[in-house]
């Protein structure tokens, strides 16, 4: 077999879709988790138990690591920092991009060549069309090993400051819990009229996809810090989310996920800015 050999560090339901995906592919793959039971099936299917982090590590190759958070990685790779001197580490652990670079000053430390991660995507959809993963940190690594990171899903290089993963990946995410939110107040207006959640999810998927294209152009104007051009402009979107904010009362809806939005478009008129875009709530956040 000529496939770089690989461990993977954590087998929860990540790490587990990772290390399939690389003994698919025919990595010799080495799998080790903190609590025993998790390697069964990927030891059915070709792998190697580790016993300890130590006798994973020394298998050799690329060590991927998909823990839980920033904590479990120190607490898995501080006692083995030595063994890891000179080889590739991903770490693949969700961290803030300060946690990130923190890693990647430890690693340096330790002369460990260290690329950082964040995964866009569930466990299902490793190595499936739609899966992507960021990187950033080390581009020897990335460049070395993009055949095997290519494996788990579309690979795409950031830069070697190891935080920016990590912001674009928890960048993306506000965005996704913030729309996810405010589907919910959808959701809970239509109820008050006894409308199903399933039927509003089908319809908003349908609203949000024909309107998301019009974000780059948003972030154009953004970019350009110029919002005296207004296609829609903050004294007409109060109106509109004072007209919703009044139909969320009546419905009984509580407005946590609407109030902080109509906050930031009356800010921006407070200051004076009603005729300008709407866009200029961002300035309001910066
Ligand atoms: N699952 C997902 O959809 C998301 C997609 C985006 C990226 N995340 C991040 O991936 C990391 C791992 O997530 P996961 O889904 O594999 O998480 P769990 O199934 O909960 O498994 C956690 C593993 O971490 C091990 N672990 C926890 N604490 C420690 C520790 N102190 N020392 C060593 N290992 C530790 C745990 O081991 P055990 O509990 O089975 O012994 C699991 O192997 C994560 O950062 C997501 O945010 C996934």
């Amino acid at each position: 077999m000529t496939e770089t050999p690989v461990t993977v560090l954590g087998l929860g339901a990540m790490g587990s879709a990772l290390a399939a995906a690389f003994l698919k592919a025919g990595h010799p793959t080495t799998v080790w988790n903190r609590s025993p039971g998790k390697d069964i099936d990927l030891v059915a299917a070709g792998a190697t138990r580790a016993g300890s982090v130590r006798e994973a590590v020394g298998a050799g190759g690329l060590v991927v690591a998909v823990l839980l958070d920033h904590a479990s990685v120190h607490e898995t790779l501080d006692p083995i920092a030595g063994e890891l001197g000179g080889r590739a580490l991903v770490n693949l652990t969700s961290t803030a991009p300060e946690d990130a670079r923190e890693l990647a000053r430890w690693a340096a430390g330790h002369g460990i060549d260290y690329l950082d991660g964040g995964i866009m995507a569930t466990p299902g959809m490793i190595g499936q069309p739609g899966s992507s993963i960021l990187y950033s940190g080390s581009r020897a690594v990335f460049d070395a090993h993009r055949p095997a990171l290519e494996l788990l899903g579309a690979a795409e290089y950031f830069g070697d400051d190891a935080g920016l993963a990590s912001l674009y990946d928890f960048a993306l995410l506000a965005g996704m819990y913030i729309m996810f939110a405010g589907f919910q107040h959808g959701a809970a207006m239509v109820r008050s009229a006894g409308g199903s959640a399933e039927a509003f999810g089908e319809r908003a998927g349908r609203w949000l996809s024909a309107i998301m294209p019009s974000l780059t152009a948003e972030g154009r104007v953004i970019d350009s810090g110029d919002y005296s051009r207004p296609v829609q402009d903050l004294r007409f979107t109060k109106a509109a989310l004072d007209a919703i904010v009044r139909a969320s009362r009546d419905a009984g809806v509580a407005l946590d996920v609407i109030g902080p939005v109509k906050g930031l478009v009356d800010r921006q008129i407070a200051d004076g800015h009603g005729a300008q875009a709407t866009e200029r709530m961002f300035e309001g956040l910066v």
